[in-house]
């Protein structure tokens, strides 16, 4: 541990006004301080605010692809960085070290594709009804955005918003998961020495949902762009609407794999597998529910409760690893809430479904990889999304009680489907409600090049991350501009 973690406003590295501090436990040993980070009150945030609005003056006139270089440099020294910041990440979060390089990763492909952006960034030029008259479309910045990221990803999701909102000519104020402050400023660090100038990108450091929700409402800011849970985001939205704010929310998922009777159930099994248990079940992407067609589904159970029933857990910075800790206390205890919920209702457990104290899981919040069947569409653990290693697996009769049973939900992030008959596939492909549909693949690992987001309860606002409709078009807004070099009235539409 060396020294407090601090905010960084205006280009410096600051102490806060209410002199608090709050301490970073590893959430799989919680005898180990990782770290110790300043607790900002209101005025903190204001004087980021301030900050992010100063800089925006200049920073919205630096040319986009002068930005985008910036952008480039900061994917160089995450790559530098990438062994070092993924071992201070599974420290400060738990998730096993192949993954926390997985989600610098991330962040370093987000760079590198919104380097690019800087050279594109591009409107269109469209013939006018009348002559002597050109017409343009153009994308400019919104102003001064709040970033309010969850503890997950605790480099790749910060990156999918700093690094669109930067290219597009954004300033920020970025208020991370107080779980994971450490990994965040180092991102900021990163992209402080990348070239970034004073004031365009704010770090405010705060515990609980009051100073989050005082940065997003602030009379200063023009936007808000939030991952986190669905209950937050909507208040949050609702809000936003309010107060004029452009908002866009990516909250929850409870998303599901079809595994169908044609399938290769030997890789079913292993994307089940990676998606319920992979980050500890803690991705809005986790597969939370298979459905499996009933001629398949006693040996899927079979297969997948043995495979589960493997699983080592343990610290993540141990090789031998496969699902770390859950995040803190307060998910411990909601996830085997849940589980009791499921026992209640009449779910079979076939595995799983105790916290582990035991060896190397003695001072850290671990739960056993839980694997629950007989489970009823109407069930809670069928609903509601648990954030944890907890799969349901429900029976479907063909694939369009499949679909069904998905769909029956509020939530419309992430569905797959395991099946070699290519017609089930497209129909799947088609009636899937969801934002990202995978055929023979599991539900995480979203690629950054593409639109990531969800229907329904899952998003509110824009997608994140590249592609066409990903997130230049959260950080942007459309100018048109009408030209009349005719030296004279031209009346549209009039004849
Ligand atoms: C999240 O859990 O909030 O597709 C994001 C995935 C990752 C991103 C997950 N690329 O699972």
């Amino acid at each position: 541990m060396s020294g407090v973690t601090k905010n960084y406003i205006d280009g410096k590295w600051v102490d806060v006004s209410t002199g608090e501090t709050f301490e970073i436990r590893n959430p799989a040993d919680t005898d180990e301080l990782v770290g110790v980070v300043v607790k900002s009150g209101k005025a903190d945030v204001d004087r980021a605010v301030q900050a992010a609005r100063a800089a925006y003056k200049s920073w919205r006139l630096f040319p986009a692809p002068k930005r985008g270089e910036i952008l480039f440099r900061a994917g160089e020294l995450l790559l530098q960085e990438k062994q070092a910041l993924g071992e201070l990440e599974t420290r400060e979060m738990g998730k096993v070290f192949p993954e926390t390089l997985g989600d610098v990763r991330e962040a370093i492909d987000m760079a590198y594709y919104m380097a690019g952006e800087g050279r594109r960034l591009s409107g269109e030029t469209i013939p006018s009804e009348l002559m002597d008259k050109d017409c343009k479309s153009m994308r400019v910045p919104l102003g001064v955005c709040s970033l309010i990221t969850p503890w997950n990803f605790p480099i790749a999701i910060p990156a999918w918003k700093i690094m669109p909102a930067l290219v597009s000519g954004n300033t920020l104020v970025f208020k991370p998961s107080s779980y994971t402050s450490i990994a965040a400023s180092k991102l900021v660090e990163i992209l402080e020495e990348a070239g970034l100038p004073q004031g365009v990108l704010n770090l405010v450091h705060a515990r609980g949902e009051e100073i989050g929700e005082y940065l997003a409402t602030h009379p200063g800011t023009d936007a808000v762009s939030f991952t986190g849970s669905t209950a937050v985001g909507e208040k949050l939205a609702a809000r936003c609407v309010e107060l004029g704010k452009k908002v866009s929310c990516e909250m929850g998922g409870k998303n599901a794999i079809i595994v169908m009777d044609d399938a290769n159930l030997d890789l079913a099994v292993e994307g089940a597998v990676w998606g319920g248990f992979g980050t500890t079940g803690q991705r809005c992407t986790a597969a939370s529910r298979v459905v499996v067609h009933r001629d398949v589904y006693d040996s899927f159970l079979d297969l997948f409760t043995k495979a589960a029933r493997k699983l080592k857990l343990g610290n993540g910075l141990d090789e031998r690893t496969d699902v770390g800790p859950v995040i803190n206390r307060v998910q411990m205890e909601k996830v085997l809430s849940y589980i009791e919920i499921g026992t209640k209702e009449g779910a079979k457990l076939l595995t799983g479904g105790k916290a582990c104290r035991e060896g190397a899981c003695a001072r850290g919040y671990f739960i056993e990889p839980t694997v629950f069947s007989d489970v009823a569409a109407e069930m809670r653990i069928a609903r509601e999304e648990i954030f944890g290693p907890v799969v349901s697996v429900l029976k479907a009769n063909d694939l369009e009680d499949a679909i069904a049973i998905v769909n029956d939900t509020k939530y419309g992030l992430v569905s797959s489907i395991y099946t070699r008959d290519v017609n089930k596939s497209a129909i799947a492909e088609r009636e899937l409600d969801t934002g990202i549909v995978y055929i023979n693949a599991s539900t995480i690992g979203a690629e950054i090049q593409l639109p990531f987001g969800g229907t329904k309860k899952s998003g509110i606002g824009h997608r994140e991350a590249g592609g066409k409709g990903g997130a230049l078009d959260m950080f942007t807004k459309w100018k048109v501009i009408y030209r009349d070099y005719s030296g004279k009235l031209q009346k549209a539409q009039i004849d």
